[in-house]
């Protein structure tokens, strides 16, 4: 089968899960598109079946606004033609699912049947797209699309209460490959020693440092862990909030406990060295991130907002608090830490719920929707 990927190549969970979907299905003989302005940046691009096509967008004084969606849903017309694709899967409903609908009119004005997949991720729904400025195209293109998909069920719920729906939403959870999290303490890749001292725990956190993922939490977690327990935290990731975060680090006297690691395409690595996960999050549709320290016997600690309850068990693979409960979450992390048979305890349970998440139990269920759509064109 050939299919059309559409995502941001960035370092988002979207980009992530959607080049993994591509990745796994070429493995499985499938031929991919990936058609995006950067190469993602996880994939891998001399795998056998996969392409990358780039939308180029050309640079004109008289807009202040470049047409992105123009360039991209011209783009996905030619090379669906070119490349006779039967399925457009794009992630991320802004403008993705939009240009879809474009494409989709386009070709079918050629003749041509092209089915469309929207997944959708979160902040799509939750903190973007229901924006009064957006809304009225977002909804549209959703119900444009052939078969919508969300990566929880919190997700397909705030779908149904943010927008006027009138399609069926199948809920397909984000996945994990637990093969390349399996790098062992103390291996080649995993020299524990290089990062902390034998008796000093290590927290991590992973994100883009948006408002949205309260990351000064996390430092203010940590700060309250130091007074108990030797440990240092290690922050992966960059974005518009690290200024505050370093602030407020040097604010509550725990910056030189931290490591800075900026972005990074090797989480699974650096997870290796990881005692405990933080995610505090304002609101979270799924928490990828977490599932990912979960698939490295990880730990959470997290808020209880959003799909992290469908990814996190509260008492089994770490804990869940309210939003803003800085002091329950550093309390749970202490828990989790008390000694290292608990803590071993934990993140055994970590990862066998990850296993749940194996991309062998997620990858058929998108397979199906693939089939059930070139089935009606035939
Ligand atoms: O929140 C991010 O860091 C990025 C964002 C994205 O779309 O790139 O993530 C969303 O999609 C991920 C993959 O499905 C989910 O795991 C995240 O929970 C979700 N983020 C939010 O809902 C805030």
């Amino acid at each position: 089968m050939r299919i059309g990927v559409v995502c941001y190549p960035t370092f988002g969970g979207s980009g992530v899960v959607a080049t993994e979907i591509g990745m796994a299905l070429a493995k499985k003989g499938y031929e991919i598109h990936f058609i995006t302005y950067n190469p993602p940046v996880r994939l891998d691009l001399i795998s056998s079946g996969i392409h990358f096509h780039q939308v180029q967008i050309e640079e004109y004084s008289l807009f202040q606004h470049q047409p992105y969606e123009l360039a991209l849903s011209s783009k996905m017309v030619q090379v669906v033609e070119k490349y006779d694709l039967e399925i457009l899967h794009v992630h991320y409903a802004i403008p993705h699912a939009y240009a879809a609908y474009m494409a989709k009119q386009m070709l079918l004005q050629k003749g041509i049947d092209v089915k469309v997949v929207t997944t959708l991720h979160g902040t799509d729904i939750t903190l973007v797209g229901s924006h009064p400025n957006y809304k009225t195209a977002v909804e549209f293109s959703i119900n444009q699309s052939d078969v919508v998909t969300t990566v929880s069920n919190s997700l397909k719920e705030d779908t149904y209460r943010l927008f006027a729906i009138d399609k069926k939403i199948e809920v397909v959870y984000n996945f994990i490959e637990l093969d390349k999290y399996g790098h062992s303490l103390g291996g080649p890749d995993c020299q524990r020693g290089n990062i902390a001292s034998e008796d000093e725990f290590i927290l991590t956190h992973i994100s883009n440092y948006r408002p949205v993922k309260r990351a000064k939490d996390v430092v203010k977690i940590f700060a309250k862990v130091l007074e108990k327990k030797p440990a240092k935290l290690m922050l992966v990731g960059q974005g518009p909030d690290m200024p505050e975060v370093k602030r407020v680090a040097k604010e509550l006297g725990v910056y030189d406990k931290i490591l800075f690691l900026g972005n990074s395409t090797e989480v699974n690595k650096i997870l290796c060295y990881s005692d405990v996960f933080i995610l505090p999050s304002k609101s979270e549709s799924f928490g990828l991130a977490a599932l990912e320290a979960m698939a490295a016997k990880t730990p959470v600690i997290s808020s209880n907002t959003g799909g992290l309850p469908e990814v996190n068990v509260h008492g089994v693979t770490g804990f869940l608090s309210d939003v803003k409960q800085v002091d329950d979450m550093a309390k749970n992390t202490l828990k989790l830490i008390e000694s290292k048979k608990v803590l071993e305890k934990y993140k055994q349970n970590a990862y066998e719920r990850a296993k749940t998440f194996g991309i062998d139990n997620v990858l058929p269920k998108y397979e199906k929707i693939y089939e059930s759509l070139v089935a009606l064109t035939k």
